[in-house]
């Protein structure tokens, strides 16, 4: 191709279609998105997701998220996007939903006609209309079958990277093999939310990459193949139905002939295998070896590059998909910005209010430590507040600046205990990179920091999943052995926060020790 060129990025999350267009210096020349609740309502969805009755089942319609594509095509091409520029296009999906497509559906993919819409053309080519998605904990039996059938959850996870989980896509498909025997058996493919929005550019089924297959409970992470085991306590011809495996930077084909008649892609134009959404994300925050991320949202997430993969029982451990380091380790905790809101409401009454109170009581808290789980925490499964003195006896009520201390450091302790426990080394080369909103937050970031015993950056990436999409196409089409590293130097750096306070490790290293143990306590409470 000649010229000017453009990669882009869709992120199919949960709520929303988000496409990023840059040009070769990565510079955004296109933004646009389709929101399902409000662009189609006329698929029901709250927050892109269906709500069954039970409660605990979840999904959504495939072919609500064919015809968010059309939508967002139709819309860049009304608002003259040059589609003729576009050498790549990769992206992500929510991780772990699944789609099935029914038997035939590859043939109609293939031979779509660019006088009709996609939706038109695919919205029966799906066995199993409603797709499971990761929200959805309804397999609760299943995960104890292929636990038991595996070997235990310790050996799953030392396999597949997470022990069971309700939403890891395995034990979906066993559901639906158990449940709903017709839809399993007229299934001639089943795609991860990602290599189905990869496939309807492609007009082919694309293959399912490594890293949004680690989150599966299928994937034999180290060797890279399906895990035959696995595939045998799902389903019967799970494994034809899968397709083989490939890495994330694997370009999976060209773009369609329909792509390229209706909206003037160039016929040469590669799809860049999909991945799943925190990875692309990942990809789109660009972190180097010895970054520490940390998202402070709603729910907070730490993820961590890593060089191997150690089994354990809590967190994940995905294929990186960007190749900076063999995997990527991510701890999601449930308890975030919500709890730490909860305190600032109940003993200080604003965020000012409660960082002039944070300064009233010395880093370590006098060695009283909270423990706050408003919901249900992942690990440890516990729920309540948890309150101990410097001698570990429970005590009813902190005063409130001891409350505002206490809810800070209880959870950077726990993201350190966990981050280590995934085979996180703090070193010379470490920085925590802190995003979400409650890292506009100086006093929290100061705490972060005396706890990691590193610095902390800030950066403020929006839409850091599509951008990953779009750096991740590009880097596909580089030449084999580019690092990724290359693709993305000319990106802003992040800005140093605040430095650790020199000394504080000798306060907050045996303050972690008393942490794991009274956080053991509180999971056998
Ligand atoms: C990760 O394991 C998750 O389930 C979520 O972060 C989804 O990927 C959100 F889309």
């Amino acid at each position: 191709m000649e010229g000017e060129k453009y990669y882009l990025g869709f992120d199919f999350s949960t709520q929303q279609i988000k496409l990023i267009a840059v040009d070769d210096n990565l510079k955004v020349v296109f933004e646009g998105h389709v929101k399902f609740d409000t662009d189609l309502p006329e698929f029901g969805t709250s927050g892109g997701a269906c709500v069954h009755d039970d409660k605990v089942t979840v999904t959504a319609p495939a072919a609500m998220w064919v015809k968010a594509l059309d939508m967002l095509l139709d819309q860049m091409k009304s608002e003259g996007f040059d589609f003729s520029k576009v050498a790549g296009i990769s992206g992500d999906g929510q991780q772990h939903g699944s789609v099935y497509w029914k038997k035939g559906a590859r043939n109609v993919l293939g031979n779509m006609q660019p006088d009709k819409s996609m939706y038109e053309q695919l919205k029966d080519c799906f066995s199993l209309k409603d797709s499971p998605i990761w929200q959805d904990a309804s397999t609760g039996s299943q995960i104890i079958q292929l636990q038991d059938a595996i070997g235990g959850a310790m050996e799953l996870a030392r396999l597949t990277g997470s022990r069971g989980f309700e939403r890891y896509t395995g034990t979906q498909i066993m559901k639906i093999y158990q449940t709903n025997r017709e839809a399993y058996d007229n299934t001639e493919r089943i795609s991860l939310i990602s290599s189905f929005a990869a496939s309807l550019f492609m007009g082919d089924y694309a293959p399912i990459d490594f890293g949004d297959g680690s989150g599966m409970n299928l994937l034999d992470i180290r060797n890279k193949v399906w895990a035959s085991k696995c595939l045998e306590a799902c389903g019967p011809c799970l494994g034809d139905k899968l397709g083989e495996p490939v890495p994330s930077k694997t370009v999976v084909g060209n773009v369609s002939s329909y792509m390229s008649r209706k909206y003037g892609f160039p016929s040469t134009c590669k799809v860049v295998a999909f991945t799943g959404d925190n990875m692309c994300s990942l990809a789109g925050l660009a972190p180097r070896k010895g970054d520490i991320m940390v998202s402070l949202g709603s729910s907070d997430d730490v993820f961590i590059l890593l060089n191997g993969a150690k089994a354990r029982l809590s967190g994940h451990v995905f294929i990186d998909a960007t190749d900076t380091l063999p995997f990527v380790g991510l701890i999601c905790f449930k308890n975030g910005s919500l709890t730490r809101e909860n305190v600032m409401n109940r003993c200080a009454g604003s965020w000012k209010k409660f960082d002039e109170m944070l300064l009233k009581t010395p880093p370590g808290n006098n060695g009283n430590i909270g423990i706050y789980f408003d919901k249900k925490e992942i690990q440890p499964v516990a729920m309540g507040t948890f309150r101990f003195n410097e001698n570990d006896e429970r005590v009813e009520s902190f005063p409130p600046e001891v409350e505002v201390r206490a809810v800070l450091e209880g959870q950077f302790l726990a993201r350190l205990m966990y981050a280590k426990l995934c085979g996180l080394q703090i070193g010379p080369e470490s920085r925590v990179i802190a995003t979400g909103g409650a890292s506009a937050n100086q006093a929290i970031l100061q705490i972060i920091a005396d706890i990691f015993n590193t610095s902390v950056y800030i950066t403020d990436v929006p839409n850091s999943a599509a951008l990953g999409g779009c750096y991740r196409a590009k880097h596909a089409l580089m030449p084999e052995g580019t690092p990724y590293s290359e693709v993305v130097k000319g990106l802003p750096e992040p800005t140093c926060a605040c430095k650790h306070t020199p000394g504080l490790e000798k306060v907050y290293m045996p303050m972690l020790e008393r942490y794991k143990k009274l956080e053991e306590k509180v999971a056998a409470m």
